[in-house]
């Protein structure tokens, strides 16, 4: 069971402008955005995405949909009326969480943070009930989804803050008042949007807007932090033995590793290999330890724990070359965000910019006019090479003249084997079923 609202608390919670008494009291099981996903009893609520919510309000009441939430009146059956769906969902998320009263966890770091979540919360969970973010689902859209999908009962709350645009982390920081925060790292990897690391560095210090200044931020030891740091914060720094947390007698093996640290009186293993994963699950212990988790309960989680498959990741190629792999589900405004991501960072030296996109399925009728519209976010200019694999690609390939189009998959695999060289860029897209995380393991070596 997840939110159990009714419409009448739902309403109130987002302002709705329209008069609804009459469906006043139908209780709502779940919140979806996408229509896909709508089982009876859910609200519907019409997000505009790379295509309008609002065109979708009869296939979700044809699921079942008890409810919608809209931004225009709607004659088809029970409708909340807002003027931004969009502001309406984080309203919901931040009520929701106000009245369950979880204590929440905020992770943000752009190496390592959906590692360190998936260890925090499997060790809080062996004391509490734990729900944490689900895939990618970090931003503005995705955090406040996260938190009206947490059971009722959830005691601990951990949340992955993405950063894609300077601000973003005191929005999501200032919607679920976290009680502890970690960085994992200021790294680089968003340079394009923030030019310097000076600004990376300001922009995850925005974890601290919507905390307590008693309440422990954990934070690398990194200097480059150090003017963003709010008076009074209750700041705890990790790295090197001059620091609060720090391993030692680290041991790497090839599918596992262990170490010590100066705050557990045992050595932690756990299944992964990579010194950062060190780091990562040293974090996650020491959560467990603010938390008062027991010592052997954080070993024998952490021992145990099951690391989710990045579904957006960036890989090395065997030969060299760098891929961005996102190959586990397609709905076209991810696969528009994705695109425009892809875009921005800059080429290797002498390196090309190649997409390699497959269909996207389960979209309904509509679904080759949303295969052609993709087209709207490509640059031709910064994309290189362009691949499009799948019946319903062929409609993009139409509208993209200098796009290779393949509808054999042995086809694509050793063209893009034998075309792909060290200094490209590639990025992988498409649904599950398309078969995409063949190539990229091809690719990989895997
Ligand atoms: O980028 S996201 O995937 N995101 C999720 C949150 O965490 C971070 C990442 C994302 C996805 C975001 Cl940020 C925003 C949105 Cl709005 C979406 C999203 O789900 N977009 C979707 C569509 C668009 N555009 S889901 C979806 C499914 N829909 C097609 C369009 C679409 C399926 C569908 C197609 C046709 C019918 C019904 C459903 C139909 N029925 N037509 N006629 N009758």
């Amino acid at each position: 069971m997840t939110m159990n609202f009714t419409l009448h608390e739902i309403g109130r919670a987002v302002g709705a402008t329209n008069n609804y008494k009459e469906f006043e009291d139908l209780t709502i099981e779940k919140l979806e955005f996408d229509s896909r996903k709508v089982s009876p009893g859910d609200i519907f609520l019409a997000l505009k995405g790379a295509h309008d919510g609002h065109q979708f309000i009869d296939s979700a009441y044809d699921k079942g949909a008890a409810a919608v939430i809209s931004e225009s009146p709607v004659t088809t059956g029970p409708f909340l009326q807002v003027k931004d769906t969009k502001t309406a969902l984080q309203e919901l998320a931040h009520y929701y969480l106000k009245k369950q009263k979880p204590d929440v966890i905020a992770i943000t770091g752009s190496n390592g943070k959906t590692t360190t979540k998936d260890m925090t919360a499997a060790v809080l969970a062996a004391q509490f009930k734990t729900y944490k973010t689900q895939g990618n689902y970090n931003n503005d859209i995705g955090l406040p989804y996260t938190i009206l999908s947490m059971p009722e009962d959830t005691e601990k709350l951990v949340l992955e803050m993405g950063m894609d645009r300077p601000g973003e982390i005191d929005f999501l920081s200032n919607l679920a008042h976290p009680k502890i925060a970690v960085i994992t790292l200021i790294g680089e990897s968003h340079l394009e949007f923030f030019g310097s690391r000076r600004e990376i560095a300001r922009g995850k210090m925005g974890i601290t807007a919507g905390m307590l200044r008693r309440s422990p931020l954990i934070a690398p030891a990194d200097p480059i932090i150090n003017e963003f740091i709010p008076e009074d914060q209750n700041i705890i720094r990790f790295g090197s033995d001059k620091d609060e947390l720090y391993l030692t007698k680290l041991t790497e093996r090839r599918d596992n590793l262990t170490f010590e640290t100066n705050f557990l009186d045992k050595a932690i293993t756990i299944p992964v290999p990579g010194k950062f994963n060190a780091t990562n699950a040293m974090l996650a212990a020491y959560v467990g330890k603010l938390e008062h988790v027991a010592e052997d309960e954080i070993h024998k989680a952490l021992a145990e724990v099951v690391l989710t498959k990045n579904r957006t990741q960036w890989l090395k190629a065997v030969n060299g070359a760098d891929i961005l792999s996102d190959v586990y589900n397609a709905n076209p405004t991810a696969m528009k965000l994705i695109l425009e991501t892809f875009q921005v960072i800059p080429a290797n030296d002498k390196g090309r910019k190649i997409a390699v996109l497959a269909d996207m399925l389960e979209l309904g009728p509509e679904a080759p006019s949303m295969h052609a519209e993709v087209a709207d976010v490509m640059d031709m200019v910064k994309l290189d090479q362009v691949y499009l694999y799948g019946p319903l690609m062929q409609n993009l390939a139409a509208v993209l003249p200098s796009a290779h189009y393949f509808t054999d998959f042995d086809a694509l695999q050793s063209t893009l084997i034998s075309e792909i060289k060290a200094n490209d860029q590639v990025l992988l897209k498409g649904s599950n079923s398309m078969g995409l995380v063949r190539i990229v393991d091809a690719l990989t070596g895997n």
